[in-house]
């Protein structure tokens, strides 16, 4: 028994090192963060129960990282602690219910909430209020100096501000990479093929320890500061957030979004309210801190081996985790492009059990070598479809299979095919697939398309398996009986479906065009198509050369619209959508485009990233409505690229062209102008 402990605690260490190595000093992690907590705590728990077993160098024994050899080594003044976690309210309220045990008081306790930087800890020191030295935390009582990288970052300031300035004042913050800066940097890095990190983290860790500071100069990355070190001089604070606003008076960044708070209840409401600003916050985070504010009390509560007592991080439930990929099924779009789907055995991962992520494409697939039987890295973030993003490859047993494209389509077995150059592959079933068939009604109904109320995926999956519609035609010929009759429908429900259909017979052309779902025929080019057409037959017979004298429409979209409307299918399905008899659609009388003297009429625009404080479709409304084009993709034509967080390609290709890049503060300046 106490024999197999002692295996499993070795190997464990042993697991925990390789890791550690990979993800410390490569800057290259092979399994989650929350994997290696796991192993972590695991170890940590069987160390416990057998402390006999407890030798100086295990992975648990030192708080941090292993030093690289290259920097020299600085040794922290006052030792950089480490912080503990909760992962619930429960875990949460428990911390809580400790601390005022230990002060004995009947009070709530107040804290200060701050979200958790997603970065690494630093330590600056400033003499005479010049910044003489930085270091990492390393194992939190000798990290490396990396003053000279440091002192790239712009918001870090050379020399504090103001008068009253201590002889020596250490700082402590987190150093990140803002995710616009990850995604320019990983854009930059595989349009030159080469490697691309896994996170902002890890890009800013690896930013950090660069020899030359001229390449750190290079990644943009950003500090907060959000706690005192070592000072020597007078900076009197009674709060950890007066301490906070000192900071800020001398001239260090400290993160806006910081906030006073009381009690578990005031802890869990600013958890929340963090957690759902998530994605528009321009940084990477991973749960919030809690501090207790009032530093006598700190003082009181003291600290435990390596944390203070008086703080804790409360995690963020992971974005990334492991399972298993149990098989992969290929699902077929409208188009009929064929997305490999994978099945995993369900995992908890941010915040939902998943059991199907998207494995993208096949080129995806090969150049991630993901094969069935694997333990996968399953990511969800934020709104966005869960993906496989790798394969843990060193826990493979050889017994895995190679994922290999159908021949056949699995709806309809028609040939796959995969043209040259791209990474998809399709069914060439076209309409005559059960699959295309749904997602094209689904499309064609769709918000942005024909919107017709209540015409949900689920429901145009019902109408085609019973039968009732075949194509997009036909749902003008529905009839309220027949679907009152459908599962999950009544009478009412089904007035109202009817009531929606018949309000989308009168449509914009832009919209009408948009719908058919033309291959690479999105919003903006159908709404360019329905300019420069002006109506549907004249649409119909524009030759290739012709089209391409549209904005925004280039050899392969003109090459997709004249085969689509060369489909007898598809004339047939658009006569039925204009005859009196069965579809009855008319187009909207065109809006007489008023000469506008707005900056931006004429101008052509591409939208790119996520804006905060509007959404994409207003920001675009508001563009079409001064006068400008919105176009899909960057090109010499393009006039301003309105970049959002997370901008990617888009925004690496508009600065490569020269193409003014804005933000929505730019594009309020040049609406109103
Ligand atoms: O944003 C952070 N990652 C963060 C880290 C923060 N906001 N506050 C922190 N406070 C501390 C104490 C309470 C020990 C001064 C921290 C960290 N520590 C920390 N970061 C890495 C290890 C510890």
């Amino acid at each position: 028994m106490t024999q197999r402990v002692q295996q499993q605690i070795e190997q464990l260490r042993a697991e925990l090192r390789h890791h550690a190595n990979l993800y410390y000093v490569l800057d290259q992690p092979e399994i989650p963060d929350a994997e290696y907590d796991r192993l972590y705590r695991q170890l940590q728990d069987l160390e416990a129960e057998h402390p006999e077993y407890i030798r100086s160098d295990s992975p648990t024994q030192r708080v941090g990282a292993k030093p690289l050899t290259s920097f020299s080594q600085v040794r922290h003044r006052v030792p950089m602690l480490s912080l503990d976690n909760v992962f619930s309210e429960d875990e949460l309220a428990a911390f809580n219910k400790r601390l005022r045990d230990r002060l004995e008081t009947e009070q709530e306790l107040v804290f200060s909430a701050e979200p958790k930087l997603d970065g690494l800890a630093v330590s600056l020191v400033y003499e005479q209020g010049e910044l003489v030295q930085a270091a990492t935390r390393g194992d939190g009582n000798t990290g490396e100096d990396v003053t000279s990288n440091i002192r790239t970052i712009q918001s870090v300031p050379l020399r504090l501000l103001g008068e009253k300035i201590p002889d020596v004042l250490e700082v402590r913050g987190e150093v990140f990479m803002p995710k616009a800066a990850f995604n320019k940097l990983n854009a930059e890095a595989s349009a030159n093929d080469e490697k691309t990190f896994v996170n902002p983290r890890n890009a800013a860790a690896g930013s950090l320890r660069q020899l030359d500071p001229a390449v750190t100069a290079h990644r943009s990355l950003a500090m907060y500061c959000y706690a005192l070190g070592y000072v020597d001089g007078d900076l009197p604070s009674h709060t950890h957030s007066e301490a906070l606003a000192t900071l800020r008076h001398l001239g260090l960044p400290v993160c806006n979004e910081i906030e006073i708070v009381t009690g578990v209840e005031g802890c869990m409401h600013f958890y929340h309210a963090i957690l759902k600003k998530r994605d528009a916050l321009p940084y990477d985070i991973d749960g919030v801190v809690y501090k207790v504010d009032d530093i006598s009390l700190q003082e009181k509560l003291g600290f435990v081996s390596r944390a203070p007592r008086w703080a804790i991080a409360h995690k963020f439930p992971a974005q990334e985790e492991m399972t298993q990929l149990e098989g992969v099924d290929f699902q077929v779009g409208r188009t009929g492009a064929l997305t490999p789907v994978a099945r995993l055995k369900p995992v908890f991962v941010g915040g939902v059990t998943v059991s199907n992520a998207t494995l993208h494409n096949m080129d995806e697939v090969r150049r991630k070598d993901i094969r069935v039987g694997d333990t996968v890295i399953v990511r969800r973030a934020g709104d966005v479809i869960p993906e496989v993003v790798a394969a843990v490859t060193s826990r493979r047993s050889g017994d895995e299979d190679m994922i290999h494209l159908p021949e056949h389509c699995p709806v309809c077995q028609s040939d796959i095919e995969q043209v040259e150059g791209e990474a998809v592959a399709r069914c060439t079933g076209g309409l005559f697939c059960r699959a295309q068939q749904v997602e094209a009604i689904k499309h064609f109904a769709s918000r942005k398309a024909m919107d017709i109320d209540g015409l949900g995926d689920k429901l145009v999956e019902q109408l085609v398996e019973a039968g009732m519609i075949k194509s997009v035609a036909d749902i003008y010929t529905l009839e309220k009986e027949q679907i009152a009759k459908l599962e999950r429908m009544g009478e009412k429900s089904a007035e109202n479906l009817i009531a929606a259909i018949d309000r989308s017979r009168t449509v914009s052309l832009a919209r009408f065009i948009y719908a058919l779902g033309i291959r690479e025929v999105g919003e903006a080019t159908a709404r360019n198509l329905a300019d420069a057409y002006q109506g549907i037959e004249k649409l119909k017979a524009a030759d290739e050369e012709d089209l391409q004298t549209v904005p925004d429409i280039g050899p392969v979209v003109a090459k997709h619209i004249v085969h689509f409307f060369r489909q007898p299918h598809n004339l047939e399905v658009i006569d039925q959508l204009l005859d009196k008899k069965i579809g009855a659609i008319q187009f909207e009388a065109v809006p007489v485009v008023k000469a506008s003297s707005s900056a931006l009429s004429g101008k052509t625009v591409v939208i790119t990233g996520t804006l905060s404080g509007i959404t994409r479709d207003e920001a675009k409304q508001s563009l079409l409505a001064a006068g400008a084009k919105v176009t899909g993709s960057v090109s010499a034509k393009t006039d301003y690229l309105l970049a959002g967080e997370k901008a990617g390609s888009k925004l690496s290709k508009a600065e490569k062209l020269g193409v003014t890049i804005i933000d929505e503060a730019a594009l309020e300046k040049l609406l109103s102008a």
